[in-house]
């Protein structure tokens, strides 16, 4: 069973998630209207004021070795119920971004709680009804509200991606059938076969992208024809 927390406005769910498994609380879905300090990888801001899906999905997994597949999982689930929903079609760019013909739609953010109990928090943020953003990420990020025109329900979309994301949780990330998630997930995913640059801590590597290894990571197939991972970072790629 899995308990439902909803606020008005938080700093971040995931900082709510965090408080609640320090309580030893599992099993919680955690969704705020609005978020005063959403976050993103690294530390980067998350806009995230009204007329989003701002959740954060709290789990005790036996295995947290594996914990990449969730974001692949939260990834597929979020384009499964948006194409339910909406129609839209969206797709998936490696690591964690669901996009719109290259538009940003939606964040995951997947963290650990280590302690005497490890849990882990699969953040999700979807832009939905919101008819403008900041200037910083207008030309980047878009809304299901952009799209189509039409505003939709925040609470059915996040009942579905829930829903979906469990049922891949308890059948395929319980059972250890990980290869069932990432195929799943190269369904959707359009990174790869594509010519992209990558922006990492070290500079920035260009190359073909050529699939995932076992642990999420990117084959990244450099000019020099050297097939390299990429464990981290932002991909650039031309739609
Ligand atoms: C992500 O990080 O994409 C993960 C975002 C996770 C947000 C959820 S909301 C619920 C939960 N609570 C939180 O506090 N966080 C999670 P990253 O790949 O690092 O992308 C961050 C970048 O996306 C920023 O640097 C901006 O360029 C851009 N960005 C910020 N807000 C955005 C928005 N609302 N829509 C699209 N792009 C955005």
């Amino acid at each position: 069973m899995y308990k439902i927390y909803h606020f008005k406005s938080l700093t971040s769910t995931q900082d709510k998630a965090r408080e609640l498994a320090k309580k030893g609380v599992d099993n919680a879905i955690i969704l705020a209207d609005m978020q005063t300090k959403g976050r993103g990888r690294f530390q980067r801001k998350w806009h995230s004021d009204k007329d989003g899906l701002w959740m954060s999905i709290l789990l005790k997994p036996k295995n947290i070795q594996n914990i990449q597949y969730l974001t692949f999982a939260a990834a597929v689930s979020v384009v499964k119920s948006i194409k339910k929903i909406t129609k839209i079609n969206t797709n998936i760019k490696w690591p964690n971004d669901v996009h719109h013909k290259g538009k940003k739609l939606c964040g995951i953010l997947t963290e650990n709680v280590f302690g005497k109990e490890n849990y882990v928090i699969v953040g999700i943020g979807l832009n939905v009804n919101q008819n403008k953003f900041p200037s910083d990420i207008r030309n980047i990020a878009t809304s299901i509200k952009i799209i189509n025109n039409k505003k939709i329900s925040i609470k059915d979309l996040a009942n579905n991606i829930t829903d979906e994301f469990l049922k891949t949780y308890e059948n395929h990330y319980n059972k250890n059938q990980l290869n069932n998630i990432t195929k799943e997930w190269k369904k959707y995913c359009d990174t790869i076969g594509k010519k992209i640059s990558v922006v990492t801590k070290n500079g920035i590597l260009r190359g073909k992208a050529m699939g995932v290894d076992e642990n999420c990571s990117l084959l990244l197939k450099l000019d020099n024809g050297k097939i390299i991972k990429v464990i981290e970072g932002d991909i650039k790629v031309r739609y």
